[in-house]
């Protein structure tokens, strides 16, 4: 007899972010509603000049997902995360911290120490995100003053305490 499965669950496919992904990942951060949406042209330039420290996340085509990190200029051995964005219909499983190992573990990573990030108090579920992260690292997580509301253009920001996580080895 045939098998046929019924409702199969996708697979999830990590790759090096494209300019091309510009457009979509606009559309991404836009629907989370927690995060800052920044221009379509600079997660174009993030693409093509932060590709080893970025990464997307597809199911059946579809981007459901984004990170973006940089190496920290004045520091080899930290990561700079700006932005993890989860699509809506993969919330609450595990796709943020796949996302994040995914980056951690290229060979761009390799000497990586330490790991900043900054995120809002209303973003609760990146807060988890992270600090399941540095739990998973087996390193302590900082949270100190980052940006403060008052910097932003008229007051229209929350604090965005700095997080930080290590020393790890990975
Ligand atoms: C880790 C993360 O996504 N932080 C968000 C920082 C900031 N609020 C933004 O760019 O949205």
């Amino acid at each position: 007899m045939k098998r046929v499965q019924i409702g199969a669950m996708s697979k999830i496919q990590f790759r090096t972010p494209r300019p091309e992904d510009g457009r979509k990942i606009w559309a991404l951060v836009d629907s989370t509603g927690v995060l800052d949406l920044n221009s379509a042209y600079s997660y174009m330039m993030l693409c093509k000049y932060f590709p080893d420290t970025c990464a997307v996340a597809e199911k059946d085509g579809k981007l459901v997902g984004f990170v973006s990190a940089f190496h920290s200029p004045n520091d080899p051995k930290t990561i700079f995360v700006w932005q993890v964005a989860v699509a809506l219909s993969e919330r609450r499983k595990g796709l943020g911290i796949r996302l994040l190992k995914e980056v951690l573990g290229r060979e761009a990573c390799r000497e990586l120490r330490y790991l900043e990030t900054t995120i809002s108090p209303s973003n609760i579920a990146s807060q988890t995100l992270f600090h399941t992260l540095a739990r998973d690292l087996k390193a302590p997580c900082r949270v100190m003053n980052g940006f403060s509301a008052h910097l932003f253009p008229a007051g229209a920001h929350e604090d965005e305490p700095l997080y930080r996580i290590g020393p790890f080895k990975i």
